[in-house]
């Protein structure tokens, strides 16, 4: 078997959930697989909106043309929204994952209902949006929100975490759903111990998105060049929008 390199992106500047995720993504990778964990320098401290995500976008843009240029094969973007996922998609030659779907497709292979806990009630919209992009919003019974902002996830303090394992445990006895998941790449090291305590699957984006990656690579799969996810034409692009788009093409 061949050996891969991926790049984790975490869309947020905050170091403390990238290495959260990274740990993580190194837990459920294969011994084949190497993850470089990439944040931007630059943008939001977390994401829980519209506009968060659309400040996100440029930086996750420049690490996947970063990353294409240090010889990474695929990518992930590792924000519960999936921001800027067509876009990256675009610009990369290897496949590009984002958290959200990568976490709905694999509940929709051992749970017929899933539902899921997020962060801020703002980003549920978000949540929803994307169950309808990707047609699993027959299958999502509710998405819940513990109320607490995304760092909280990273403050030392647990009760985020608790938070999460109440809505949880309440989603599994309340909604009629064989499965959870979790609504934000801050809680990837929650997903293992919460599957044993509640004896259900509660599934976290960041593992289920290394493993299909990694799946998509071994199958020698990349983005498909033939139609709307082409290399993006050149045409005087100025600005900062500019310095994305030297993607070798090969
Ligand atoms: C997220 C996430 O996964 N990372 C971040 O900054 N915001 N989304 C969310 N719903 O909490």
């Amino acid at each position: 078997m061949r050996r891969h390199r991926i790049q984790l992106i975490n869309p947020n500047t905050s170091q403390a959930m990238t290495d959260t995720m990274a740990q993580t993504a190194r837990t459920i990778a294969s011994s084949r697989v190497e993850i470089d964990a990439v944040c931007p320098k630059e943008g939001v401290p977390s994401i829980e909106g519209h506009f968060d995500e659309a400040v996100a976008t440029l930086g996750i843009l420049q690490q996947i043309k970063e990353g294409e240029e240090r010889g990474v094969q695929g990518h992930i973007i590792a924000c519960f929204g999936d921001p800027g996922l067509l876009a990256a998609r675009e610009l990369a030659k290897g496949p590009v994952l984002g958290i959200a779907e990568a976490a709905m497709h694999v509940a929709s292979l051992v749970a017929t209902r899933f539902s899921i806990v997020t962060t801020l009630p703002r980003t549920v919209i978000i949540a929803r949006h994307l169950l309808h992009r990707y047609g699993f919003h027959e299958q999502c019974a509710a998405v819940h929100a513990i109320d607490l902002p995304v760092l909280s996830l990273e403050d030392g303090s647990g009760l985020a975490q608790q938070k999460v394992r109440e809505y949880c445990l309440n989603a599994k006895h309340q909604d009629n759903v064989g499965a959870i998941i979790l609504g934000c790449g801050g809680m990837a090291d929650l997903a293992a111990e919460l599957s044993e305590e509640l004896q259900m699957p509660v599934i976290d984006g960041v593992g289920a998105a290394v493993t299909l990656l990694e799946s998509l690579l071994n199958l020698g799969i990349t983005t498909s060049k033939w139609g709307d996810l082409d290399y993006p034409r050149h045409k005087g692009i100025t600005g900062p929008y500019a310095a994305c788009l030297s993607t070798p093409r090969n």
